[in-house]
């Protein structure tokens, strides 16, 4: 490789860099790995994509020398693009879990976002830029959507002014990114923005490439509602791993052979729904709950070969938990999922786990830290912890009947039940617990879920719309997002979910596996209700 095509990579291990790496091996770019102070100073561009929590990484840049080499490459002008947590560092301070000092080398310092702002924290999903004049490496971005996860954000000031390229509004205006000379830094996701994001890299990486264009017009203002297409991915009776879907979660055909559907390939699935424009890729390991996901490396292969081409965010559920393999050896889940985020995962999804350690803590009122979930959220951050609920509707006839929050609901049950409530189950459906969706979804905010993925067994597949009651109070009822998921079957659905109730995305299988409803007629109809999405 040429000097021209080769660009520095700052990792200091903190986390999955897995997707800027194939962003720019996409873009034709080798990577050299910083090892010394030396190498950031030789550099001749200079990417840095921060990740996991501000203390940590100012931590091991200082111990190792990195922070004084980043000022001196950056006051000498080199080009440089931080990313995300890479553009909070070069403030002075943060308050997350600190007051702790930064680079110091832009004004201000880095603040939570404000959930009474009637918002919801973390931030997570494609938002629009006010881009100010000469970002530059923005200027195809105009204002089309982009994408962001984060839960801190540094605030336009008048003693930091002169850096800001360009805002978002989120409850406020805070700093999307900044530019001074040759230093740039973002805190959205160009290498999970997409195409679009993939300009912004190029037009770091090939200063030649922005010259000539003009800024792109598009119409995006603020945070955009996700569509997401979800694969539930299995081994079938031959084992091969298949995209499977089930009706109320019986993936097994009404055949003599009663084989398990078999509705396509998961690597080259998840390629056509990134080209269809899904704002989000999740995969389910249905069968996690009883094989172990590490044995089972074709989807830890599906994972790897996905995210060399899919440049939007990808989840990854099902078999997260503790382990012990046949020949006694122990996997924690923060290994599971260790493994998942280096195969190139941005977000973990934890079904069953999560409902035994929210039993667990209602039961006692602790938090013991040691449940999956607190865990994978302590060390990854909470917006890497997505929760999958599963539950079942069971009717009552008063809402004092059940010790579980109780709704009256739109459509009576089969005895002209008025009222139901909600029961979780794990192993995929075939176990009720005595816990509701509601006290779940309460439980696992506190222990550390960034986001909730909300299944309806009773609708699963059946293409007669999602429980529109069932996500209204669980959106209504907790701070972070919530994925309306199970039964579309129309694009009035999505439109419907998003009107009656405060879902952040809504999330398909069947429909688009079957080719019933294209993803590019969701967002359409959509934009026709005036529903805001990226197109
Ligand atoms: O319990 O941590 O091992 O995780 C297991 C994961 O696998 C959970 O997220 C659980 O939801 C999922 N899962 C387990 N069994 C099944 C099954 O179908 N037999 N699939 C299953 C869950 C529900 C959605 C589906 C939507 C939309 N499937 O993923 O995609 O309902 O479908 P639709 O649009 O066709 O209606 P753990």
């Amino acid at each position: 490789s040429t000097p021209d095509s080769v660009v520095t990579l700052l990792d200091y291990g903190a986390g999955n860099v897995r997707s800027i790496r194939n962003a720019l091996r996409h873009l034709g770019f080798s990577i050299k790995d910083v090892q010394t102070p030396g190498d950031i100073l030789n550099a001749d561009r200079l990417i840095f994509p921060g990740v996991g929590a501000f203390a940590p990484a100012m931590d091991v840049l200082n111990k190792t020398g990195m922070a004084e080499a980043l000022c001196t490459y950056i006051e000498n002008d080199r080009p440089f693009l931080g990313i995300c947590l890479g553009l909070q560092l070069l403030f002075e301070s943060s308050e997350e879990n600190g007051p702790v000092k930064g680079l110091g080398l832009i004004p201000g310092r880095i603040g939570r976002f404000d959930p009474s702002a009637g918002i919801r924290v973390p931030h997570i999903g494609w938002n629009a830029l006010q881009v100010g004049k000469d970002s530059e490496i923005l200027d195809d971005v105009g204002n089309r959507h982009v994408y962001f996860v984060h839960s801190y954000r540094a605030i336009p000031s008048n003693e930091n002014k002169e850096w800001i390229s360009s805002t978002c509004n989120y409850g406020e205006s805070f700093i999307s990114s900044i530019r001074r000379g040759n230093v740039h830094a973002v805190q959205f996701h160009p290498e999970k923005s997409g195409e679009v994001g993939l300009s912004v890299l190029r037009r770091f990486l090939q200063p030649k490439l922005r010259v000539t264009q003009k800024p792109m017009e598009g119409k995006a203002s603020k945070l955009a509602k996700r569509v997401i297409a979800c694969l539930d991915v299995r081994s079938n009776d031959k084992g091969d791993l298949v995209v499977t879907k089930g009706d109320q979660y019986d993936v097994r055909e009404q055949s003599n052979e009663n084989e398990v559907r078999n509705l396509g390939k998961p690597v080259d699935l998840a390629g056509q729904y990134y080209k269809d424009g899904a704002d989000e890729i999740s995969f389910l390991n249905i069968t996690g709950f009883r094989d172990f996901p590490l044995g089972d490396l074709p989807m830890i292969q599906v994972l790897r070969y996905t995210s060399e081409n899919v440049f939007v965010p990808l989840t990854v559920g099902g078999g997260i938990r503790d382990f012990t393999d046949a020949s006694g050896r122990y996997y924690s889940s923060l290994e599971v999922a260790a493994e998942y985020f280096r195969s190139g995962a941005d977000k973990i999804s934890i079904g069953s786990d999560a409902v035994y350690a929210a039993e667990e803590f209602m039961k006692s009122g602790v938090k013991t830290g040691k449940s999956s979930l607190e865990q994978i959220s302590r060390v990854y951050g909470n917006q890497a912890v997505v929760v999958s609920i599963d539950p079942r509707r069971v009717y009552v006839n008063h809402p004092d009947d059940v010790p579980y929050k109780v709704i009256r609901v739109t459509n009576p049950g089969p005895n002209g039940e008025e009222y139901a409530w909600y029961q979780c189950t794990v192993s995929g459906g075939r176990e009720g617990r005595p816990i509701g969706a509601f006290e779940l979804a309460k439980a696992v905010e506190e222990l550390g879920a960034g986001e909730i993925l909300l299944n309806c067994i009773d609708c699963d597949g059946q293409g007669k719309g999602f429980d529109t009651d069932l996500v209204k109070l669980i959106s209504d009822s907790v701070g972070i997002p919530v994925i309306a998921s199970s039964g579309a079957g129309t694009p009035q659905h999505f439109s419907e979910v998003f009107e009656k109730t405060n879902a952040s995305a809504a999330l398909a299988a069947g429909i688009f596996h079957r080719k019933e409803v294209p993803i590019q007629s969701v967002k359409e109809h959509l934009l026709e209700e005036g529903i805001e999405v990226r197109i």
